[in-house]
This record gives C-alpha cells, sequence and structure tokens, in this order.
C-alpha cells in the first residue's frame, strides 16, 4: 500500500475520514446564556471549519459539577443537545464529521461555578493551586475541593452515559472522552491528586478504575467504534504530578484495548496547557504508547503541530492522525491551506477565551472563499 500522507482518507472506527488532519479540542467560552446553550454562533465557527477531517468540539461538562470555566456550553440539560444540533447539522451540510468532548473538570473549579454555591468536588481534598475564570476578566483561585463520597461514584458514571445518550440525541458522529490536561480523570490517575483510600484509590488498577468504568458507560451507549479518549501523560497543568507517568499511562492504553474505541488521542509532552515548551520528555511522546495500542484503534497525535512535523508523523506512522488547534481557531481553511502549502493567518491570543464573533468566525479564508461558509 501506498504509504498514506496528511491527505489520505482514514478508516477511524465507524468513521471515514476524508483526510488525517483532525481540529483539536478547543476552549472557547462562546456558549449561549443563561444555561450555557450552543447557539447559531457556535453553529457558523463549527461549519466554516467542516473540512477538517474530524472536528472534536470544544471541551463540554457532562454535568452541572462539572463546570470550570464561564461561558463554556454543556451537555447535560436537553436544551443544551438541542443547540448542539444547530452546529451538528451545520457540519453535517458542509460535508464534516464532528465528536462531542465529554468533560468533567473536577478540582478545576470554583464555588461560584458550582450549582448552590458548593465546593467542587474531586478524587480527594487536595487544591490544585490554579485559578478558575468565573467570568469574563474575573479569575479566582479554586478552593481546597470536597472529595467524592464513594457511594456518589456510580451518579458521576451516570452522568457520563446521560452526557452520551444526549449527544447522540444532539446528533453527533460520535464522542470524546476528555481525560487529559489535568480535569478530574486525570485526577483519579494521579498518585498526588488522589489520595483516596477505597477501591478509586491507591493501587494503579484502583486509580484507573473510574476511568475504565466512564470508558464502558460511554461504549455501551455509542459503540467502541464511535468512542475515543483524549490522554496527556506528560501533563502537569492543573496541578498534576505522578510518580510514574509511562507506567501509569502504559497500564491505561493496555486497559483500554478490550474497548476497541475509534482512537487515543495523545498530546504530545512539547505542549503544557496551550504553550510550547523548549524542553520536554521526549519518553512520553505519542509513538512510545503505539506499539501497546491493539486492533483497529488508531492514535492521533496533538500538540503544536506545523505542517512539516504534520506530514512527517503521518508519513512515518508515528500516528494515523494529526490534530491541529491553534492553526484551526485562525484558519478556518487550515485543510485547503496545508494541502496547498498556502500562508496561515496568525492566531490571536487575546480573542481565544470568551467574546462574540471577532476572533471567532471572522478569520478570513483563501480566496476565492471554498464553499463551506
Ligand atoms: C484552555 C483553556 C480552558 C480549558 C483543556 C479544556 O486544556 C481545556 C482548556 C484549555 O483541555
Amino acid at each position: 500500500m501506498k504509504t498514506p500522507t496528511l491527505f489520505t482518507p482514514l478508516q477511524l472506527g465507524a468513521l471515514t475520514l476524508s483526510n488525517r488532519i483532525v481540529m483539536a479540542p478547543l476552549t472557547r467560552m462562546r456558549a449561549g446564556m443563561p444555561g450555557n446553550i450552543p447557539t447559531a454562533l457556535n453553529a457558523t465557527y463549527y461549519r466554516q471549519r467542516a473540512t477538517a477531517g474530524l472536528i472534536v468540539t470544544e471541551a463540554t461538562p457532562i454535568s452541572a459539577t462539572g463546570h470550570g470555566y464561564f461561558h463554556t456550553p454543556g451537555i447535560h440539560t436537553p436544551a443544551q443537545a438541542e443547540g448542539w444540533k444547530l452546529v451538528t447539522d451545520a457540519v453535517h451540510q458542509a460535508g464534516g464529521k464532528i465528536f462531542l468532548q465529554l468533560w468533567h473538570v473536577g478540582r478545576q473549579s470554583h464555588n461560584d461555578l458550582q450549582p448552590g454555591g458548593a465546593l467542587p468536588v474531586a478524587p480527594s481534598a487536595i487544591a490544585s493551586g490554579g485559578q478558575s475564570p468565573v467570568a469574563p476578566g474575573i479569575f479566582k483561585t479554586q478552593p481546597v475541593p470536597r472529595a467524592l463520597e464513594t457511594t456518589e461514584i456510580p451518579t458521576l458514571v451516570d452522568d457520563y452515559r446521560h452526557a452520551a445518550a444526549l449527544a447522540q440525541i444532539a446528533g453527533f458522529d460520535g464522542v470524546e472522552i476528555h481525560a487529559a490536561n489535568g480535569y478530574l480523570l486525570e485526577q483519579f490517575l494521579s498518585d498526588h491528586a488522589n489520595v483516596r483510600t477505597d477501591r478509586y484509590g491507591g493501587s494503579l488498577a484502583n486509580r484507573a478504575r473510574l476511568l475504565l468504568e466512564v470508558t464502558a458507560a460511554v461504549t455501551a451507549v455509542w459503540s467502541g467504534e464511535r468512542v475515543g479518549i483524549r490522554l496527556s501523560p506528560a501533563n502537569t497543568f492543573g496541578g498534576i504530578q505522578h510518580k510514574d507517568r509511562l507506567g501509569t499511562y502504559r497500564h491505561v492504553v493496555n486497559e483500554l484495548n478490550p474497548f476497541k474505541l475509534a482512537y487515543l488521542h495523545l498530546v504530545e509532552p512539547r505542549v503544557a496547557g496551550n504553550s510550547d515548551l523548549d524542553t520536554f520528555d521526549d519518553t512520553l511522546s505519542s509513538h512510545h504508547f503505539r506499539e501497546l495500542i491493539s486492533g483497529d484503534t488508531r492514535l492521533i497525535s496533538a500538540g503544536g503541530h506545523s505542517r512539516a512535523s504534520g506530514v512527517q508523523t503521518v508519513e512515518s506512522g508515528q500516528a494515523d492522525a494529526v490534530a491541529y488547534g491553534r492553526q484551526f481557531i485562525a484558519n478556518p481553511d487550515l485543510v485547503a491551506r496545508l494541502a496547498t502549502d498556502a500562508p496561515l493567518n496568525s492566531y490571536d491570543r487575546t480573542s481565544f477565551y470568551g467574546g462574540a464573533g471577532q476572533g471567532y468566525i471572522d478569520y478570513p479564508f483563501l480566496s476565492p472563499q471554498p464553499s463551506v461558509t
């Protein structure tokens, strides 16, 4: 078989992608309020980017306690599912494919964003050390969270199941479980954030249990071939530490194999949060996990990719597809630009989070404009 390129179609679980360029999940904080409901503005933004082989939506809270940033769209109410339908219809009409990213922030939140002003929930009562944007321009220090009772875990898993079912009603092609970047599921994996003494803490098998129970719940709603998982083995964002990162993530990848997932989406160690690092631990690069992945599960590499690194990653077989984040913010027609090696618009960081259409739906297409607008 000819060596695949970024522009070769890819069978990804139940989907055939028209290229291997994935739009990474990108928090943009522009949901309709009240209710954290996606709007026509959000539909326009995603439709403009529908030439991506696959769009993964911004991280989307599965429950009211899952929110940690203002104006993020949720997937826990019927009105939110209806709002998301505007997005999925727009992307599908433009010929695209779209997965919803399922998110719970755990301790990376603040009382101001929690129902009834309660403390955020987490594996253990250990603070992240970080801050939460609770309203435009206002950051507050994340408090010491409340440790979830063992008896609350089934409800939490059920929240993921419920959100996955709402995502079906909303018309998505599948879902991605967000287990990266220091949010709830990574907090459980960490032997620093999780000091529980029940069956969800202590041993590696116990710390991985919640992620595996969530994966079981979500793949019972959508079959594994329409589910992906995002992991960030090198992540330190959210105050995350692990004594043995390689051992932890090798275990997780091995334990996920039986679910026959569409893909694993791994964040490369060269990025931290939304910034690039000069030095990093290459032993945690995504390709080192590739040999552990069995069956037809694909590997998507994410984090600070250029055109050249994306081309090289796919052509060398280090990953099956490459996710672009910041470049997709600034280049709705990124696929056409990469295909023709056209110059890229540069991104404006000041309009990443919150606001309206400016810095969101007004980045220019190549001229003449493709028909997706
Ligand atoms: C940047 C700003 C806010 C949230 C992640 C959901 O890192 C995020 C996020 C990124 O996964």
